[in-house]
């Protein structure tokens, strides 16, 4: 297994559109072991392809507390929402910003396992906000799009800074 290297605002791949999965090989199954060997280094509740630049329509997410709850999406689709549900949240690819959002707070999915085969889910709380979340990131879309102009110009700007700090 091995630990990808997660993109970082504002870098123009994250606004790339995921394509379907279509061939459920071993080549997949590896890299949903590595996306989620990733996730829980960082450590992170959710992590969509995209931001380790596979630009497919999969994610993983773990919502427990003891990390032991694994779920994996692929090509996930929201089929209903019910409810809202405002929450502070924090992507792998802002390191230390933090934002509330409202989304939905239960969400049905359709999606296929590893294999390929399909499933329904439905999901509240903390998981129904990162499946939102990560289906955002597949569509190249990213939390900071739900607040101001004025503050994304902001966090952009402190994420240039500490991205010429460390590089
Ligand atoms: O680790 C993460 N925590 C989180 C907290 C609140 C709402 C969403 C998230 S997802 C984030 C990991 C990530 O960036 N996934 O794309
Ligand atoms: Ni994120």
């Amino acid at each position: 297994m091995s630990i990808l290297n997660i993109l970082y605002f504002p870098d123009p791949r994250l606004r790339t559109k995921a394509k379907p999965v279509e061939i459920f090989d071993d080549a997949l199954r590896t890299l949903i072991d590595d996306m989620l060997e990733t996730m829980y280094a960082a450590p992170g509740v959710g992590l969509a392809a995209t931001q380790v630049d596979v630009h497919k329509r999969l994610l993983v997410a773990d919502a427990s507390e003891d990390q032991d709850a694994a779920h994996v999406f692929i090509n996930p689709r929201i089929v209903a929402r019910d409810g809202v549900c405002v929450h502070d949240e924090g992507c792998l690819s802002f390191p230390g910003i933090y934002e509330e959002v409202e989304r939905a707070g239960q969400v049905t999915v359709e999606a296929q396992d590893g294999k390929g085969k399909p499933f329904t889910l439905e999901v509240s709380g903390l998981l129904a906000v990162c499946v939102q979340h990560e289906i955002d990131h597949l569509d190249g879309k990213l939390f900071v799009d739900y607040i101001s102009e004025l503050k994304r110009g902001r966090i952009r700007k402190k994420m240039l800074k500490q991205q010429r700090q460390v590089s």
